[in-house]
C-alpha cells in the first residue's frame, strides 16, 4: 500500500516529491484552485467547521480519514489507486499487449479531449452547487453536501494531475482553462449540456446526485478500463469517492419519498393540493424533476452511433463498465448492436451499428438499468404505504438534445407526437415556473442538529456512526 505525507503542501502518492518540475507546476496551479473554490465554491460557509472525511490512502480498508475541518483548510491530495501487477490492455485492437505507462503520441489528442471533458465536470458541479448551503434541510444534508462539493474538488484534482504530467505545456494550458469555463457561462460554459443546468433547489440537487453523478460512475469506469495505466488507476481511485455522492442522491429521494407518504397518510389523501398544504412534495411533481434530470443526463452518453467512441475503444483509450467481468468479446471488430432512430417520416426504424460505434448506447443501456434501481425501491415503498402511483423513468427517446433522437418531439413512453402536442403536453412532464416556485418555498433552512425540514424524513443513521442529532457543521 501508497503512505500519504500530509506535511507536503500537495498531499499525493505519486511521488511528487521526486519530480520538482511537476511539483512546482501543480503547486503554481494550486493557488488558482484555491482562488476559483474562494469565488464559485461554497465559500458562505469558509469559517463553519465541518465534519468531512479526507482521502489518506488507496488501502480500501482505511482510506479515508472522519474530522472536523474548515473548508479552505481541506487538503486536497493526488492519489492513484496501486497498480495491478503485470496488467494487460482488456480491449479494443491492442487487446492482451502490456499497458501503457505513457499516452502513445499518436492517441494524444483523443485521450486530451475525454480528460479535459472529465476534468469539466468536476468544477461544474460544484459552480452548480454553489449556494445550496443557504437552504439545506438539515445539518446532516449540509455536511453531505460539502463533502461532495471537496471530493469533486479532488476529482478536479486528479485530472489536472494527469494533465500535468503528461500532457505538457498542452495540459497546463488545459488545467487554467478548467478553471476559466463556468457553468452556465453565456460566452465560456462547461462541455457537457447538463453542468450547465442550475441547481437551485434540493429537490435538484438529489436528483442530480442520483441521476448525473451515475453517470460520472459509468464514465469512470469506462475509463478506469483504459490502457493509459496512470489514467485507470486515478479513476478507480475517484470511483470510491463517486459512491457515496449516489448515496446521497439515493437516500435523498427515498427520504422525500417517505415523508410524503407520512403526509399522505396524515392527511387521508394523496392529492397534490393536500400535500402541498402540508409542505410535502407530492408524488407527481417529484415525478417532474426525474423526468427533467433523467433526460438530462441520457445525453451525456453521446450519441447513439458515434464515431469517437468507435476510435477510442479500437485504441483501447475508454472501454465499458466492468469490461473483463461482463463481456465476452473484447475486441468487438465483427459484431453489430440494434438500434431503434426515427426513420425522419414520423416513425421509427431499426438500424443496425458496428458494435464499436455503439458503445455510447451499450453505456447508456447498462445506466439506464442502474437507474432503474432505485424508482423499484421507492415504488415498493409507495406501494407498501398502499396507494398505486408508481414513479417512472421517462424513455430513453424523450426530450434528448444529443443523438438520433435530438428534438424529436415523443412523449414520456417514446411514441411520437406532433411538435404541437408536444409543446402543449411539456408543462405536465417538467417542472412548471409554479412547480419550481412551491419547491422554492419549502427551501427554509434548518440548522438545529438533528431536525429536519418538513419536506424530507430523516435518514436512518448519521455519517460515521454518529448520531442524528451531531453537529455536522458547526456554522459561525
Ligand atoms: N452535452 O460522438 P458524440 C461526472 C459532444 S459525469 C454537450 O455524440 P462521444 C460527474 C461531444 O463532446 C461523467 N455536448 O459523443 C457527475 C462531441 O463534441 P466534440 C463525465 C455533448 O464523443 C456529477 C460531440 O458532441 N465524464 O463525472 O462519443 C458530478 C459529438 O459527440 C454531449 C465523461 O463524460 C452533451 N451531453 O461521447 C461531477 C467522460 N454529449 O468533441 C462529475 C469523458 C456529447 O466533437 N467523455 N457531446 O467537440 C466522454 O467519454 C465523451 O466525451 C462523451 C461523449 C461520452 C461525453
Amino acid at each position: 500500500m501508497s503512505t500519504i505525507d500530509y506535511s507536503e503542501k500537495i498531499p499525493n502518492n505519486v511521488d511528487l516529491a521526486n519530480d520538482r518540475t511537476l511539483q512546482r507546476a501543480l503547486e503554481h496551479w494550486q493557488p488558482r484552485f484555491l482562488e476559483w473554490w474562494k469565488e464559485l465554491g461554497p465559500n458562505d460557509f469558509a469559517n463553519s467547521q465541518v465534519y468531512l472525511r479526507t482521502a489518506v490512502g488507496v488501502d480500501a480498508q482505511g482510506w479515508a480519514h472522519y474530522g472536523t475541518v474548515k473548508m479552505p483548510d481541506y487538503r486536497w491530495g493526488i492519489f492513484l489507486a496501486d497498480p495491478i501487477a503485470d496488467r494487460t490492455i482488456g480491449f479494443g485492437d491492442s487487446f492482451g499487449q502490456r499497458v501503457w505507462q505513457q499516452v502513445p503520441g499518436e492517441f494524444r489528442s483523443q485521450f486530451r479531449r475525454l480528460i479535459v471533458t472529465q476534468g469539466d465536470t468536476e468544477p461544474a458541479s460544484v459552480e452548480q452547487q454553489h449556494r445550496l448551503g443557504h437552504t439545506c434541510p438539515s445539518l446532516y444534508d449540509l455536511r453531505n453536501l460539502f463533502q461532495i462539493n471537496v471530493e469533486e474538488g479532488r476529482h478536479l484534482w486528479a485530472m489536472v494531475y494527469i494533465l500535468h504530467a503528461y500532457f505538457g505545456r498542452d495540459g497546463r494550458e488545459e488545467a487554467e482553462e478548467l478553471l476559466a469555463r463556468h457553468s452556465g457561462d453565456v460566452d465560456k460554459p462547461r462541455i457537457l449540456g447538463t453542468f450547465n443546468e442550475p441547481i437551485e433547489d434540493w429537490l435538484s440537487f438529489f436528483c442530480f446526485c442520483y441521476f448525473t453523478d451515475r453517470d460520472g460512475k459509468f464514465q469512470l469506469k469506462s475509463l478506469a478500463e483504459s490502457s493509459f495505466d496512470p489514467l485507470a488507476r486515478t479513476c478507480r481511485f475517484m470511483l470510491t469517492e463517486e459512491a457515496h455522492h449516489m448515496f446521497v442522491g439515493e437516500t435523498g429521494l427515498g427520504r422525500i419519498v417517505r415523508r410524503t407518504l407520512e403526509v399522505m397518510k396524515e392527511v387521508g389523501s394523496d392529492n397534490p393540493e393536500a400535500i402541498r398544504r402540508q409542505g410535502a412534495v407530492d408524488l407527481p411533481l417529484l415525478q417532474r424533476y426525474l423526468n427533467y434530470w433523467f433526460s438530462s443526463s441520457l445525453d451525456l452518453f453521446g450519441s447513439e452511433v458515434s464515431s469517437n467512441a468507435a476510435t477510442t475503444f479500437a485504441n483501447g483509450i475508454k472501454g465499458r463498465p466492468d469490461e473483463t467481468t461482463q463481456y465476452q468479446d473484447h475486441v468487438c471488430a465483427d459484431s453489430s448492436f440494434e438500434i431503434e432512430v426515427p426513420d425522419g417520416k414520423g416513425g421509427v426504424m431499426k438500424d443496425t451499428s458496428p458494435m464499436r460505434n455503439a458503445m455510447n448506447e451499450v453505456l447508456r443501456d447498462a445506466y439506464i438499468r442502474d437507474c432503474e434501481i432505485g424508482l423499484k425501491r421507492w415504488n415498493m415503498q409507495i406501494k407498501r404505504a398502499g396507494y398505486n402511483f408508481e414513479l417512472k423513468l421517462p424513455s430513453n427517446r424523450f426530450r434528448r438534445a444529443i443523438g438520433a433522437w435530438a428534438n424529436i418531439p415523443t412523449d414520456l413512453e417514446g411514441r411520437l407526437i406532433g411538435r404541437e402536442e408536444y409543446d402543449r403536453r411539456m408543462p405536465g412532464w417538467l417542472p412548471s415556473a409554479s412547480d419550481r416556485g412551491y419547491v422554492k418555498s419549502l427551501m427554509q433552512r434548518v440548522v438545529e442538529p438533528g431536525k429536519m425540514a418538513a419536506w424530507i424524513a430523516p435518514p436512518e443513521r448519521g455519517v460515521n456512526n454518529l448520531p442524528l442529532d451531531y453537529a455536522y457543521v458547526q456554522l459561525n
